[in-house]
């Protein structure tokens, strides 16, 4: 097999649904230009804005953040502590050595020091699977620290393989609200902060070769929390049929987008008609105060009842 660009014999790495294989300097070429290719396409953010990228720690966001400062963005990194064990205790390590190793901006939150919980702890309190106070932890901190960091986007490591399987969860259960949302860039409006992902056109094994090719040292092991999830499961379900059939994620993704994604748009907007400032933190909300707010109020009373 030869390096589709240069003809080289040895190659890295195969990409089927490209029908290519790539030799080493070649791929990461590939990389970048796919991520050149949809920030430009998308209109993501230009070379004068700043960029926040969320970093977990994980081979995506730290490979989104190495590929943006490549190709010469203002990129800082802003990392979320979770209080979720040695996972947590880990991937903070390995995202502080890569700030540091690339003399990259980091900005760092940890829910425990800052806010008084960790996901577990919110987990047994509001008795719901830990991903749903995580979830919400993160969109509202990552907003708002864009929000005060005076930060033009945030930029999250979803690849083609997460799209993919989160728009087949949605497409499963006719989720129009989430179908609606599910874009490669959300603009900024009423206090949220642009969204984009400039990874969609790279698959997962894309992003873990190009940490090796790199030597970008990741948290390999997923977090606990994320065994048995579902989204785990429509991927297995989705890379069954790409083995039979090259190119189905791209298709069923980027068909979703250039086709049918308009159709659900009504969905949001009407969702966001009653928004308003949540009194407590200044975040947009359409309750009294905001999910989060409410959520630390319920973690904190819960901890020292009075
Ligand atoms: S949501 Fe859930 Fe993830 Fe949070 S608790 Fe872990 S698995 S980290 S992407
Ligand atoms: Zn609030």
């Amino acid at each position: 097999m030869k390096c589709r660009r240069c003809r080289a014999t040895e190659v890295v790495i195969e990409i089927r649904r490209h029908n290519a294989a790539f030799c080493q300097d070649c791929f990461l070429h590939h990389c970048r230009e796919q991520v050149r290719k949809t920030i430009d396409e998308f209109r993501m953010f230009g070379p004068d804005e700043r960029v926040l990228v969320a970093v977990s720690g994980g081979k995506d966001s730290l490979a989104l953040w190495d590929l943006l400062l490549d190709l010469g963005y203002q990129a800082d990194g802003l990392y979320l502590g979770l209080g979720i064990g040695e996972y947590s205790d880990e991937s903070g390590e390995l995202t502080r050595a890569f700030a540091a190793a690339h003399d990259a901006q980091l900005i760092e939150i940890d829910l425990p020091r800052d806010h008084g919980f960790d996901i577990p702890t919110a987990a047994a309190v509001t008795r719901r699977v830990p991903c749903s106070a995580c979830g919400l932890s993160k969109r509202h901190l990552f907003n708002a620290a864009a929000r005060d960091g005076g930060y033009d986007v945030i930029a999250t490591g979803h690849n083609l393989d997460d799209e993919a399987a989160v728009l087949f969860g949605n497409v499963l259960h006719w989720d129009t609200d989430y179908l609606g949302r599910q874009l490669p860039v959300l603009p900024a409006a009423d206090g949220f902060a642009k969204k984009v992902k400039p990874l969609v056109r790279l698959g997962e094994r894309e992003m873990a070769a190009y940490c090796i090719v790199r030597s970008i040292d990741y948290i390999v092991e997923e977090c606990p929390n994320a065994v048995g999830n579902k989204h785990l499961g429509y991927k297995e379900a989705l890379n069954a049929i790409e083995e039979q059939s090259p190119g189905s994620k791209n298709a069923f993704y980027f068909g979703f987008l250039a086709r049918a994604a308009e159709r659900f748009h009504g969905e949001t907007a009407a969702a966001r008609d009653d928004l308003h400032v949540c009194p407590s933190c200044g975040s947009p909300t359409t309750g009294e105060v905001c999910a989060f707010c409410k959520l630390v109020q319920r973690v904190t009373v819960s901890e020292n009842p009075s």
